[in-house]
């Protein structure tokens, strides 16, 4: 099973481009979502940005919890990412694909992609819906 998931893990980061396709809900005129979206892009994930004036609902409706709220919302192979999280962990997620609703990077930490400025602290990516509720999935 460990090889499997190490095999699963090496393809899915060997992707070739396009090979995922993800829909980003953002709050209209968003500008660092855009940013996101196009560093997904860059990386093998073929994003489809839309606006979306009532995240609040779709966020409720995905069972994302209010304290993980991140600055927009990815929905991607069964899973939603919250915020500025790094293709290299969604890629993680979908090569995983562990039993939980999906992961959240609150806010908006400066420095991680889609956000400029220098990195000033670990990036912390939280898990949610799965069998423990909360929990950390990986610290960038
Ligand atoms: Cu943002």
């Amino acid at each position: 099973m460990r090889s499997f998931k190490t095999l699963a893990l090496a393809l899915a980061l060997t992707t070739p481009a396009g090979a995922f396709a993800a829909t980003l809900h953002k709050t209209p005129g968003c500008g660092c979502c855009e940013d996101h979206a196009e560093h997904l892009r860059q990386n093998g994930i073929a994003v489809t940005s839309v606006e979306s004036p009532d995240l609040d609902r779709l966020r409720a409706a995905h069972g994302v919890p209010e304290e993980l709220v991140g600055c927009h919302m990815l929905e991607i192979d069964g899973y939603v990412v919250e915020g500025h999280v790094s293709a290299r962990t969604i890629k993680r997620l979908l090569a995983e694909r562990p039993a939980v609703k999906g992961i959240s990077m609150p806010g908006m930490p400066t420095g991680s992609p889609g956000m400029g400025g220098p990195k000033t602290e670990p990036f912390v990516i939280h898990s949610f819906g799965g069998a423990d509720g909360q929990a950390v999935y990986e610290v960038e």
